[in-house]
């Protein structure tokens, strides 16, 4: 859309000069202010909703319009997304000419990844494993509750059967 609107170029019609986050900029924050800077004060039609900034994620096909302001000739918009990847922007601004423009740009979100993932290394808990064992075997409660008995006795008796051993055989010595 850019590339015709610059194909003509129509006298007094406003230029972007510069965006926020840039062109195919990566950023890390989800919630930001985009920031679009244009050479003219841009014409903005009280109680009229003559501009707008969307964003998209490569992909989707869901534009997200986000809330706009417009001072002067910078537009801010709060910008709010929660998933990382690359990013189509859109916006379009009434040109002090009163003609609309438009144009578009590019952004990549990189979030950071909730460290949380790294606890696989978690310890190995018995009573679950049973269950899982006793319902593929299609076995009942009862069948968990007699290997859940039986490692619990093992627990208790093997090193009391280990110290029984030591003693029996420093005695035969
Ligand atoms: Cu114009």
């Amino acid at each position: 859309m850019a590339t015709i609107i610059f194909a003509f170029p129509a006298k007094g019609h406003d230029l972007l000069i510069d965006i926020e986050p840039a062109a195919a900029a990566v950023i890390t924050e989800g919630d930001f202010v985009a920031k679009l800077t244009f050479n003219n004060p841009l014409l903005v039609v009280a109680g009229e909703t003559n501009a707008e900034l969307a964003t998209k994620l490569v992909g989707s096909a869901d534009w997200v319009n986000h809330e706009i302001e417009i001072t002067g000739q910078v537009l801010f918009a709060q910008v709010r997304l929660s998933e990382s990847g690359d990013y189509e922007l859109r916006w379009q601004v009434v040109s002090s000419d009163g003609h609309p423009i438009s144009g578009d740009s590019t952004f990549s979100l990189e979030l950071a990844v909730a460290s949380e993932d790294e606890g696989s290394s978690a310890p190995v808990f018995i009573g679950p494993a049973l269950v899982e064992a006793a319902s593929t075997d299609g076995g009942s409660l009862v069948g968990f509750y007699i290997g859940l008995a039986m490692v619990i006795i093992g627990v208790i008796f093997a090193p009391i059967g280990l110290i029984i051993r030591r003693r029996a055989r420093r005695s035969e010595a």
